[in-house]
């Protein structure tokens, strides 16, 4: 698997660039590198491969190939460097349309963050906060986990409260929810407005301006701060939906859209799975779910 975290760049040699990846057969790698150049703006050319083999017990293989680019390349390596978020990467580097992938993004132009992009769905540029497909990712988090982030970009994961709250105020956000039941039947819900407060507004959540075929059951947390299983913040009274839920969430009494419940591997009906009620009618435990967003400018 390559991705932009594997690049090392030599600024010393000026016009060559270097990245080192191990294992994997020599083909394969060249293949990957080369789609990965694709997305660059520079024009490059393959100088030569050197394969290392370490220890003759352990078979450590270190593979290192070497590409001569050129134009001006440099300017636009720093604006790659730096990106917001998928829809700036987008723009940035129009080639990156329809290839879906992890990458490296700044929420605030200062720390590093690895995501899934969604470059293809409705004109790509999506930067993916959550997403859910196979139960691998426990869900049942500390507000500390949901305030970082947890989970593996190219799997299941949350994108943090903090990097969540940071993209979605300082540019304003369209939100997109794609859902599937275990019959395979697909809907989504998209959203004009989406906005995640600071911590000390405890993660608050405002979304509006719904469209789309699985019917607005957000609406219904709109407004509601984030629970964890160690704070409730909710608007049940008698009791903690963060805990009797199993997961983090905007809960309102507790809800009626749910996506970072428990993973069961089965449509049972029940509240404390994935769910989203007006897909359907009823609390029926879906099979994956996703959110992204993108700037609206
Ligand atoms: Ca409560």
């Amino acid at each position: 698997m390559v991705s932009f975290r594997n690049m090392f760049f030599t600024f010393g040699l000026v016009d060559y660039f270097v990245i080192g990846i191990a294992v994997e057969p020599h083909s394969k790698i060249k293949g990957n590198v080369e789609s990965l150049l694709e997305l660059t703006a520079w024009t490059w050319k393959h100088l030569n491969t050197s394969l290392k083999v370490d220890s003759p017990v352990t078979v450590d293989v270190s593979l290192t190939s070497h590409y001569r680019l050129t134009g001006k390349h440099l300017n636009k390596l720093l604006r790659l460097q730096k990106q917001r978020d998928c829809a700036s990467i987008l723009k940035t580097i129009p080639n990156t349309k329809g290839r879906d992938g992890v990458y490296t993004i700044y929420p605030d132009m200062m720390t590093r963050k690895l995501v899934y992009c969604d470059m293809t769905a409705d004109g790509g540029g999506w930067t993916v906060i959550q997403r859910r497909m196979d139960g691998s990712e426990d869900f049942n988090r500390s507000w500390q986990t949901y305030k970082a982030g947890f989970g593996k970009p190219q799997g299941e994961y949350w994108l943090g409260n903090e990097d969540i709250h940071l993209l979605t105020t300082r540019i304003s956000q369209e939100l997109r929810v794609d859902l599937q039941k275990f019959s395979g039947e697909k809907s989504y819900a998209k959203y004009s407005t989406f906005t995640v407060g600071s911590e000390s507004q405890k993660y608050k959540l405002t979304v509006g301006g719904y469209s789309g075929t699985a019917g607005d059951s957000l609406a219904h947390q709109n407004g509601m701060k984030f629970s964890t299983k160690d704070q409730d913040n909710d608007k049940g009274n008698k009791q903690h939906c963060g805990v009797n839920f199993k997961g983090g969430w905007w809960f309102e009494d507790c809800e009626q859209a749910y996506l970072n419940g428990p993973y069961l591997n089965s449509a049972n009906i029940t509240s404390i799975s994935i769910n989203w009620y007006a897909f359907g009618n009823e609390h029926r435990a879906l099979k994956k779910a996703s959110m992204m967003i993108r700037s609206k400018n």
